[in-house]
């Protein structure tokens, strides 16, 4: 078999894989907000922790000419252990696909859970680029390097923040998290992250997101970039750090944030649930005055 041959069946599948429609129909009522570009990351479907009605719901609202995906879309290691594919990730997959098909350039850059992704490194499926870094110039002529960030591992070992409490109680303190909004949504109480306040609680957790940022800036640093986007430790950020400017898009299991580039090249970190809570505000009282 030829090389050719691997790369169509190969396609086929992915493609295959994606579904016709998706379960949750695209909401094209309101005007979307419109971005130079978005970054999204450690999105982990195929885990319960995944947010996806949150980040379907901010497909739904915003568009941009680029898009980068930096790792951990899909969590392969949970999926192997167990199967878990609800239909709201299908959804994410669909929107996804759907944007690099109406001409979003679509970056996606595999990160450590996602690592099976990373052999197609150079390929592109479906519009979507596949790479293991990029280099993403700004509006105001900026030079960022996009990177997952779990590269530093050896080094920082920042991702191991959740090495304090546990991977399986870190999995317990989602589904808790998960309940307890569903509980505070009915009670009409926006989104609140438990995980996000236990871990600002945690003091070395803190000083190993730090340590964790300002390697990976100096890195991007000695590479000659302005810049540096990652993720990864599940902690959105724009900070300067000497000459380098370090931004995290953050992650959609609990923060659920993007990082976002205006068409004048300011950066900006969305909050989605603080977002929806704004949006909802600003209707009840179009809703009353009419
Ligand atoms: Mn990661």
């Amino acid at each position: 078999m030829t090389t050719t041959d691997c790369m169509g069946d190969l396609t086929a599948d992915i493609l295959a894989f994606v579904p016709q429609r998706p379960m949750a129909p695209e909401r094209t009522d309101s005007a979307r907000r419109r971005f130079r570009t978005i970054w999204i990351s450690d999105v982990h479907l195929g885990t319960r922790g995944c947010n996806a009605e949150m980040l379907i719901d901010f497909l739904d609202h915003v568009d941009s000419e680029q898009l980068y995906l930096v790792g951990d879309m899909i969590d392969g290691w949970r999926l192997k252990k167990r199967f878990y594919w609800p239909a709201a990730h299908n959804d994410v997959v669909w929107r996804i696909m759907k944007r690099a098909k109406r001409g979003t350039r679509v970056t996606y850059i595999p990160g450590n859970h996602d690592e099976m992704f990373r052999q197609f490194a150079g390929m592109d499926f479906g519009g979507v680029k596949v790479r293991r870094k990029a280099i993403h110039i700004t509006a105001d002529g900026r030079r960022l390097l996009v990177l997952h960030g779990d590269e530093f591992d050896a080094i920082t070992l920042a991702h191991r923040w959740v090495a304090f409490i546990g991977d399986n109680a870190y999995t317990a303190l989602m589904v808790v998290n998960q309940w307890l909004n569903v509980a505070r949504r009915r009670l009409g109480m926006p989104y609140w992250s438990l995980s996000k306040h236990a871990k600002a609680k945690v003091k070395n957790a803190v000083a190993f997101i730090s340590h964790f940022e300002e390697v990976v800036a100096h890195a991007a640093g000695s590479r000659g970039v302005d810049g540096v986007v990652c993720g990864h430790i599940h902690t959105a950020e724009i900070r300067q750090i000497g000459d380098v400017a370090y931004y995290n898009d953050g992650d959609w299991v609990e923060g659920c944030t993007a990082l976002v580039e205006h068409f004048d090249g300011r950066m900006e970190l969305l909050h989605w649930a603080d977002e929806i809570a704004k949006r909802e505000t600003t209707e009840r009282a179009a809703a009353i005055a009419a």
